[in-house]
């Protein structure tokens, strides 16, 4: 009998468990959870509250705008995932260390996360030393809280557990797994309101084609993003074509 793998498991803390409802019932991780690749645990915060208000927050030390999380709740939550494994867990914040596929890769590697998602001004700092593994910002800039960049963490590490995308090349060839920017991509019609594609792509020559990619993916990235070119995997032609540009190596 073919051996069984255990799917990659995600534990989720928050107050919002249905913020995940819909995402979670739609196309690839749907999918993905129907065929017992990934594991969604979602935990209601609430439910770890031992008052008859079940509250989650306080006003902070010291004074100042908004309300924190309190420990208590957090930690007993915390502590029911360990229960049943050891997920490295990760605290959604605009203090952590920007999420990129390099990072996401990492935490693919882990095998079980749990995302401790916070909200109004974040968490009582003691839960992040003592009980919090990793910090992670979804990039700079603030939303309300913690469970867009959960969901975030979710899609991008599901899409590297194997079977969740349809061809394991198109994980592996995309977007910064090279380094460099996608080129443009074109379908039918030929002819959109008088806007062409390109000749070279429908000429049926496959090493021409090879090429105007890759001049075009060089190019988009130089233009846009040009401090991928230093991590980007570049031989010489690339790099001919990029000097003719103006590009310098350095800076
Ligand atoms: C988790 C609550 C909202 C948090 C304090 C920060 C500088 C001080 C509002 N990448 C990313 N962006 N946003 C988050 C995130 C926001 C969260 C929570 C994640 C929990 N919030 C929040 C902190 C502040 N403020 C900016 C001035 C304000 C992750």
């Amino acid at each position: 009998m073919a051996e069984e793998k255990r799917p990659f498991r995600f534990d989720v803390v928050t107050i919002f468990p249905e913020y995940f409802t819909s995402p979670l019932e739609t196309a690839v991780l749907k999918k993905a959870r129907e065929r017992g690749l990934i594991q969604v645990n979602l935990i209601d915060l609430r439910r770890y509250t031992e008052d008859k208000h079940h509250t989650v927050d306080d006003r902070p030390f010291g004074g100042g705008e908004g309300m924190v999380f309190k420990p208590e709740p957090l930690y007993r939550a915390i502590e029911s995932a360990r229960k049943e494994g050891s997920p490295w867990v990760v605290y959604l914040s605009p203090q952590g260390r920007v999420l990129n596929q390099e990072i996401v890769r990492e935490l693919y590697e882990k095998g079980h996360l749990l995302l401790l998602c916070g909200r109004y001004e974040g968490i009582d700092e003691r839960i992040r030393e003592h009980c919090v593994d990793d910090e992670i910002s979804i990039g700079d800039y603030v939303v309300f809280g913690g469970e867009v960049a959960a969901l975030v963490i979710i899609e991008a590490v599901s899409r590297l557990v194997p079977g969740v995308v349809g061809c394991r090349d198109s994980v592996e060839k995309e977007s910064f797994s090279e380094g460099l920017l996608k080129y443009p991509q074109y379908t039918r019609p030929r002819d959109f309101r008088g806007w062409k594609v390109p000749e070279v792509l429908l000429s049926g020559d496959h090493a021409k084609i090879a090429r105007w990619r890759r001049e075009k993916s060089l190019e988009v990235t130089f233009k846009r993003r040009p401090d991928l070119l230093k991590k980007a995997k570049l031989d010489e032609k690339d790099r001919e074509l990029l000097r003719k540009w103006g590009w310098k190596e350095d800076d």
